[in-house]
């Protein structure tokens, strides 16, 4: 019975190997996203996406959506479980919807920014996101309350 049990054992380790150095390959190439949003007051429990997307608009190319705390900054993370972001440059949307009437337009009172803005929350002239294979970028910013 035990020489049974250890042939068991040693089989199950040589199955398993062969998949986890496999794991490595595309971890290594999906670019990770990171980075914290700066909000103008505390508003716990409200939901928030961070979005990259090509230009400006409700179409994104990837998403990390959740709910705020009671701090005033969101500490955020995309590229990670399965979502694949192209390397290029984008726009980066954060958002909360503090009155919770969702969608993808704020309304007033809303937080919201993209990566860039000179204090408006508007987006840049130009896409300014820089993502690329292999590497873990930050982008901080600071939400303003929409008008
Ligand atoms: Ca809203």
């Amino acid at each position: 019975m035990r020489r049974s049990g250890l042939t068991v054992v040693a089989f199950a380790v040589a199955a398993v190997l062969p998949m986890g150095c496999g794991e490595e390959t595309p971890s290594d190439q999906v670019p990770q996203v990171i980075g914290t949003l700066t909000l103008p007051a505390s508003a716990p429990g409200k939901p928030y996406f961070v979005r990259v997307v090509t230009m400006p608009g409700p179409t994104f190319v990837a998403q990390t959506t959740g709910t705020t705390s009671d701090a005033t900054t969101i500490s955020y993370m995309m590229g990670l479980s399965g979502l694949s972001i192209p390397q290029g440059t984008y726009y980066v949307l954060g958002f909360v919807d503090i009155d919770q009437s969702g969608g993808d337009a704020s309304t007033s009172g809303d937080f919201r920014g993209w990566y860039g803005h000179n204090g408006d929350g508007n987006p840049p002239a130009s896409a300014n996101a820089t993502i690329s294979f292999g590497i873990s970028t930050r982008f901080d910013f600071a939400l303003v309350i929409a008008p």
